[in-house]
């Protein structure tokens, strides 16, 4: 059931494309059923991606996607998460995509988030906070993150970008904007997976019930 109400979230997502958009595809299972059906509508729009396996199951569909670096400005961005809650504030990460994921939906007029049910929680804060770290400064930021009160595992692998991933569990967030003022300001932290401005909706799909939340 859980794959069918990706495919109702991400659906649902897709129907506001319009052609002649330019739509950021976003990264993980949720969005490659987004990809689907933009193929399968023969959409005609061009893409930009948040990674280099969502711009391999774009492009193996026939769809355009282009180079982000050349890009500014992007119409509608639809993405996953691990974690959204009501107030739109949303955990991302667990694909490892969080860093290009938060440029393009800044970069996006739009951003709507996609997701099953079981990522809807009432407060973010328990699902791990992926932070990407430049190898050079990975023990030095895992100190600082534990000082922020967090567990922190150092993910196997690197990102698209060649960069490390510091898993931070925290348990809670009582105060999201406060914890991402202090990530970022850790130098050799990259990117966080705190999405608290980005998401300007959320299609979520709980057995076959598709519900929108509008920011
Ligand atoms: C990406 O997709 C990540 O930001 C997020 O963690 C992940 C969710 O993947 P899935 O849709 O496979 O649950 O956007």
């Amino acid at each position: 059931m859980r794959d069918e109400d990706k495919r109702l979230a991400a659906e649902a997502a897709v129907a506001e494309v319009r052609d002649g958009m330019l739509v950021g595809l976003g990264t993980g299972s949720t969005v490659a059923f987004a990809i689907a059906a933009l193929i399968a509508r023969g959409a005609r729009i061009e893409t930009v991606a948040t990674s280099i396996d969502s711009a391999a199951k774009a492009r193996a569909g026939g769809l355009v996607v282009r180079d982000f670096a050349d890009v500014a400005r992007v119409d509608l961005t639809i993405d996953g998460a691990d974690e959204v809650d009501a107030r739109l504030f949303a955990i991302k990460g667990a694909g490892g995509a969080m860093l290009r994921e938060k440029i393009v939906a800044a970069a996006s007029v739009r951003m709507v988030v996609i997701a099953d049910g079981s990522k809807r929680v009432a407060a973010i804060g328990a699902a791990k906070l992926p932070v990407e770290v430049l190898p050079f400064a990975r023990a030095f930021v895992a100190d600082r993150l534990a000082a922020l009160g967090a567990a922190v595992t150092v993910r196997d692998g690197v990102t698209d970008n060649g960069n490390i991933v510091l898993d931070a569990r925290f348990g809670a967030i009582p105060d999201p904007a406060a914890l991402a003022r202090a990530i970022a300001a850790i130098p050799g932290a990259l990117g966080h997976g705190l999405f608290l401005s980005q998401v300007d909706a959320a299609y979520i799909a709980d057995d076959g019930v598709v519900t929108r939340l509008e920011r």
